[in-house]
C-alpha cells in the first residue's frame, strides 16, 4: 500500500454522522456506554431504544477502547462505541488515549467486515479535546492503520460545524505535507 492511497482512502465532511450510509459509524461514548448528550445522544435517539438494551450487556469500556453493537434503525449497519478521553493539559495520556480508541475501533470495523466508516471528531465537544489537535493524533493513528491494512477500504470523519471542519482539514493538509517534506 502505497502512501497516496492511504491519503485517497480518507475524507472529511461536514454534516450529521447519524443520517451516514456507511457499515459503520462511531459514537464517541463514556465508559458506562449507557448514553449521553452531544453525538452520543444524537445516534442513540436515531438508532431507537434497542441501542440501549445491546449496550447494557457491554458492561461499559474503559478509555481508549471501543465496542461494537448493531445500528437498528440507523442507515448504518454497525455502531461502534469509543470512549475518548477527557482533555486535562495534554500531559496525562490523552493523545495515546484518543489513538487507542480510534485504533480498537478500525480493528472492531475489520473484524466486523466493514469497508466504510465514519467518525466523529471524537473528545472534541464535552470532553474538551483541542480540536486541531485532536485532528492531528486522530488523522495521523487513522493512516498509519491504513497504510497497513486494505479494510476499512474508506475512512470519513462526520465534523458537525464549521469550526471543527476547517480543523480537520488543516490538520490533513499539513499532515500530508509533512509527509511530503
Ligand atoms: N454528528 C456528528 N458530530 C456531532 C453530532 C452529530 N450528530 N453531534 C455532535 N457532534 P461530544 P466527546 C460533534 O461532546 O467530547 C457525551 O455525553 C460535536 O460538535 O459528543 O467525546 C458522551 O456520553 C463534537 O465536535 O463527545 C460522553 O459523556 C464531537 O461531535 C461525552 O459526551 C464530539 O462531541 C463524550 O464527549
Amino acid at each position: 500500500m502505497n502512501a497516496a492511497s492511504v491519503w485517497e482512502r480518507l475524507s472529511l465532511v461536514q454534516g450529521d454522522i447519524t443520517t451516514q450510509r456507511v457499515d459503520a459509524i462511531v459514537n464517541a461514548a463514556n465508559s458506562t456506554l449507557l448514553g449521553g448528550g452531544g453525538v452520543d445522544g444524537a445516534i442513540h435517539r436515531a438508532a431507537g431504544s434497542q441501542l440501549l438494551d445491546a449496550c447494557r450487556p457491554l458492561g461499559g469500556c474503559p478509555t481508549g477502547g471501543a465496542k461494537i453493537t448493531p445500528g437498528f434503525n440507523l442507515p448504518a449497519r454497525h455502531v461502534i462505541h469509543a470512549v475518548g478521553p477527557r482533555y486535562r493539559d495534554g500531559a496525562h495520556g490523552e493523545p495515546g488515549a484518543l489513538a487507542s480508541c480510534y485504533r480498537t475501533a478500525l480493528q472492531l470495523a475489520t473484524d466486523h467486515n466493514c469497508g466504510t466508516i465514519a467518525f466523529p471528531a471524537i473528545s472534541c465537544g464535552v470532553y474538551a479535546y483541542p480540536i486541531h489537535a485532536a485532528a492531528r493524533v486522530s488523522i495521523r493513528t487513522v493512516a498509519d492503520v491504513l497504510g497497513g491494512a486494505d479494510q476499512p477500504v474508506t475512512v470519513t470523519w462526520v465534523l458537525f460545524d464549521e469550526p471543527a471542519f476547517s480543523a480537520y482539514s488543516s490538520a490533513l493538509a499539513e499532515l500530508r505535507a509533512d509527509l511530503r517534506a
